[in-house]
């Protein structure tokens, strides 16, 4: 008897790599016991009739002549099984992704990859073995638990492959958003009690709002869900988590708002995210994060003007390198990669009436026209700061005209040059003192 089995605390990619190795082996018995994930045991009890599946009770162990193992390789991830162990005469085959284990497999395919899913796919592709969309469906949804929707950093492009091969054989997104939501799980009930005992309430224009920060190690999921209670628990018209994840150098941004008035979703725009007015987010990332800061900033934000005192004069850097009008495309070139700028201001007499950056060197058709004076190609649209401008000001004009840097100006005169490092540096209270 061959029996297919998988590792205790079953997820869907544990599950999925059941089904699918059970169409390389027709023949073998699919084993699994009941310690299993939430939502994987209500997919199961859903689809019951279509995959058979025998508790380890209801089989006779030394009867087992081959033990197929997915999604697992040492003997303490499965569970009832142990009586295999010690079997001399026992063929093991294992497919799992991750390496390692203590198994001692007669034959395994063991790759670092996202989802076990991913490596027995590439053998019912090879076999081209028809699968139904429920399968598909299935299959998709343990690489897409086991990567986080592919963007966990273990994720590889035969995953994302395996995927696009999944939605061709019509696996159902409805379907697979409906039961990967994880559970509301003994993590989230931790991480909503710390948001609890950091709570920074404020009251901006009216709105009753809660701020909180907390430290994320590892990846947790239905962050969103608990921000969602923590308004409810709060009882605030806005709620913000602010979850920094030290080792990563960033932090996640999460709010809620009851939507009357208060936009989430610009809000997080300005910050670089986005959302709609209920619901948005934002990752920033930044080695200097500070969440703090952060909240400082959404607090602005919402209050619509800058309350700082830190002027532009205080970020900008200079003196600014300039070019004249008349310089050739060709020296300006030079100029750019010498220093490394990717734009630089253009002045003829003292003011400024362009700025030529790297893009525009595309409009360029020949060889020759890098004799052409920069004022052929330079970019006319001049966006400037005046210097007595507030730093949020600033940044509100980068975002909008999605530009990295802006000329800060004094009665006409450029006094220097504002980027965006220079505004994130003053949003992560890194100025000198
Ligand atoms: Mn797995």
């Amino acid at each position: 008897m061959k029996i297919i089995s998988t590792h205790k605390g079953t997820d869907f990619d544990a599950l999925a790599s059941v089904v699918a190795a059970s169409l390389i082996y027709p023949d073998a018995v699919t084993v699994m016991s009941d310690n299993m994930n939430p939502n994987v045991k209500a997919f199961l009890s859903l689809h019951k009739e279509l995959f058979h599946i025998t508790a380890p009770g209801d089989i006779n162990l030394s009867d087992v002549k081959t033990l197929i193992a997915v999604d697992v390789c040492s003997w303490g991830r499965i569970e009832g099984l142990g009586k295999l162990k010690d079997r001399k005469d026992l063929e093991i085959i294992i497919w799992d992704h991750h390496v390692g284990g203590d198994m001692n497999p007669t034959w395994k395919c063991q790759e670092p990859k996202g989802a076990t899913v991913t490596l027995i796919a590439r053998k019912l592709m090879e076999n081209r073995t028809p699968l139904t969309p429920i399968i598909a469906t299935l299959l998709l949804m343990g690489i897409y638990e086991d990567t986080g929707n592919l963007t966990f950093s273990s994720t590889t492009a035969e995953d994302a492959a395996t995927c696009a091969f999944l939605l061709e054989r019509k696996a159902d997104l409805t379907v697979l958003n409906s039961f990967l939501r994880p559970a509301y799980g003994e993590k989230q009930k931790n991480i909503l009690f710390d948001m609890m005992g950091t709570t920074l309430r404020r009251k901006i224009r009216g709105y009753k709002l809660a701020f909180c920060q907390v430290d994320l190690e590892g990846h947790v999921g239905n962050l969103s869900v608990v921000v969602s209670m923590y308004r409810d628990l709060e009882n605030v018209d806005g709620a913000f988590g602010i979850f920094h994840e030290k080792k990563k150098n960033r932090c996640i941004v999460i709010g809620r708002s009851s939507n009357d008035g208060l936009d989430i979703g610009k809000l997080m725009r300005n910050i670089g995210g986005g959302g709609h007015p209920g619901a948005g987010s934002a990752l920033i990332q930044s080695e200097f994060l500070n969440p703090e800061a952060v909240i400082e900033m959404l607090s602005e934000l919402i209050e619509g003007h800058q309350r700082s005192s830190v002027q532009l004069n205080d970020l900008m850097s200079y003196p600014v390198q300039t070019v004249s009008s008349d310089m050739t495309m060709e020296e300006v070139a030079g100029l750019l990669r010498e220093k490394g700028y990717s734009g630089l201001p253009v002045v003829e007499n003292g003011a400024m009436v362009g700025v030529i950056s790297r893009r525009d060197f595309r409009k360029m058709r020949k060889e020759s026209h890098m004799k052409s004076p920069v004022k052929a190609y330079m970019s006319t649209d001049i966006i400037t700061i005046d210097a007595s401008r507030s730093p949020l000001e600033a940044v509100r004009l980068m975002i909008k005209h999605d530009i990295g840097r802006v000329p800060v100006i004094k009665e006409g005169d450029i006094i220097g040059i504002l980027t965006r490092t220079d505004v994130m540096r003053y949003y992560y209270n890194l100025l000198p003192d």
